[in-house]
């Protein structure tokens, strides 16, 4: 590796990425707890130019959050109500359909649905949901439902996951979100979200989904409780996932906002711009078979967002349009991008902005 480096504790992985080699979880700890960021920043820069070349990818997206009514109300979640809060709220299909047409005249890839888990809500309603969208954009990508509600449709309904996926999937569902994943450590949620599915039942979940021909996203939520030891935990474990079914398309990472979450009394900071770049690195560094890392604008602001694509990140993501979930936990990012904006931020940072489908598509490249 570079001289540069030859007296850096992290020597010897800069070798092992030099090379090609998959690093081991005593890397990735070491990684994780070193704060030298830049060395740390040109690893993950060169494995990121080595499958992503000069493109930084975003997309052309829409966010809709159906229902906040939800059964689990995880601690470290702002955005889920009780039945009768008087801010509980679920949206009709026409309300849906609404949001759906007011992206007509966009070319619009994605439009990304996903909201609590509400027992009033059956599965024929997500199903008339998919095929009502799909009937107004016909060209757009559905990214819906968390793993988390999968399980839930499974269990509330008494079908497998394969028959609820399958079900989806012919009414129009052609991608799962990477949310819900929090860390996948048992002692960690045990504290912030005791009732929502396991670890592994998430990852069973995505396996599933890839068997039957969905493509799915990852994501890991960082800066609540959690060690440096239970995140590398946690992107082995998505690591192996990939290596058997090849399925994920992206690593997203989370940044946890504490705001009127019931971690609050834990008087936890927002996490800090080193740690939203390290964060995304080391999984750059980590996920040797992830073809993508995505930092999510909403969370760590455009600004952040822009310089970690120098970190390892290819792709932005994208317009949302409409974000419920960070900004209930106290987000002070707007809610939505311009195609104009992004594109701004991409060639400012030297790269060469592609707007993608879901499956990194180039549908536009340069501007
Ligand atoms: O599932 C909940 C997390 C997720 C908080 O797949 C919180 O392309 C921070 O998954 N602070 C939703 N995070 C967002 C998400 C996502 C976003 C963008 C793109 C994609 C994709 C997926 O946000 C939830 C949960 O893991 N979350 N509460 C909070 N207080």
């Amino acid at each position: 590796m570079n001289s540069l480096f030859a007296n850096s504790e992290l020597a010897g992985i800069a070798e092992k990425v030099e090379k090609g080699e998959r690093l081991s979880r005593e890397d990735g700890i070491r990684l994780m707890k070193s704060n030298d960021l830049l060395t740390i920043g040109y690893m993950a820069d060169l494995v990121r130019k080595r499958k992503n070349g000069d493109y930084a990818y975003f997309i052309v997206n829409r966010h809709v959050n159906h229902t906040n009514i939800c059964e689990n109300l995880c601690k470290l979640c702002a955005f889920g109500k009780k039945p009768d809060d008087p801010d509980a709220y679920t949206m009709t299909i026409e309300e849906i359909e609404e949001k759906a047409r007011e992206c007509q005249g966009q070319r619009i890839s994605e439009f990304h649905i996903v909201g609590g888990l509400n027992p009033n809500l059956r599965l024929e309603y997500f199903e008339e949901m998919l095929r009502r969208v799909k009937k107004i954009l016909p060209n757009t990508v559905i990214k819906a439902f968390t793993a988390v509600e999968i399980d839930y449709f499974a269990r509330t309904e008494n079908l497998s996951v394969e028959d609820v996926l399958r079900r989806l999937q012919k009414a129009g569902l052609d991608s799962l979100p990477g949310g819900g994943a929090e860390i996948f450590s048992p002692r960690v949620r045990k504290h912030i979200c005791e009732k929502k599915i396991s670890g592994e039942r998430w990852l069973e979940v995505h396996e599933t989904a890839h068997r039957i021909g969905m493509r799915t996203n990852a994501t890991m939520l960082y800066g609540h409780i959690e060690t440096a030891e239970e995140r590398i935990d946690h992107l082995i474990k998505l690591r192996e996932l990939q290596d058997k079914t090849g399925g994920f398309l992206a690593f997203i990472g989370l940044a946890f906002h504490p705001k009127n979450t019931g971690l609050e009394e834990l008087n936890l900071s927002r996490t800090t711009g080193y740690d939203d770049i390290k964060v995304l690195a080391v999984a750059r560094l980590m996920l040797d078979n992830f073809d993508h890392i995505k930092a999510y604008w909403i969370m760590i602001g455009p600004k952040l967002a822009q310089v970690s694509l120098a970190f390892g990140v290819d792709d932005i993501d994208g317009t949302v349009v409409e974000e419920k979930i960070t900004h209930s936990a106290g987000a002070d990012t707007g809610q939505s991008m311009t195609k104009a904006e992004l594109v701004n931020m991409i060639k400012a940072a030297g790269r060469i902005p592609a707007e993608r489908d879901t499956l990194y598509t180039i549908l536009e490249e340069g501007f």
